[in-house]
């Protein structure tokens, strides 16, 4: 394994994954897991829907999916690197995606 090339995705280390945190918009860590998790609440589910095909537009793209619960207005995002079991440069790359796109 000494001179293999590795290209699992690491796991950020606990020090950037809080700096990344601080750096987005309403994400919390998960309690029990390596994840991190923002709701959002929408004026309605059209506009609810409309948020969420944007980031399956994006998660498509970049060939990373949301853990995601709607109900009417609201849209409960989780977001985790199953191959890394825990938060990635992925999640963060899409968390910040998902703020960008969310109404303040
Ligand atoms: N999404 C997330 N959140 N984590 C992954 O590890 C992941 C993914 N892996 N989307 C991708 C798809 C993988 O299963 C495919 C085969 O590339």
């Amino acid at each position: 394994m000494e001179h293999e090339v590795c290209t699992m995705i690491q796991k950020l280390s606990s020090e950037d994954r809080t700096a990344e945190l601080a750096s987005l918009h309403g994400w919390q860590p998960v309690a029990g897991r390596d994840a991190i998790q923002r709701q959002i609440e929408f004026a309605d589910f059209n506009e609810a829907f409309g948020f969420m095909t944007r980031v399956a537009i994006k998660a498509q793209e970049m060939d990373h999916h949301p853990e995601w619960f709607n109900v009417y207005s609201k849209v409960d995002i989780t977001l985790s690197t199953h191959e890394a079991d825990g938060v990635t440069k992925r999640d963060i790359e899409l968390a910040r995606f998902i703020d960008s796109i969310a109404a303040r």
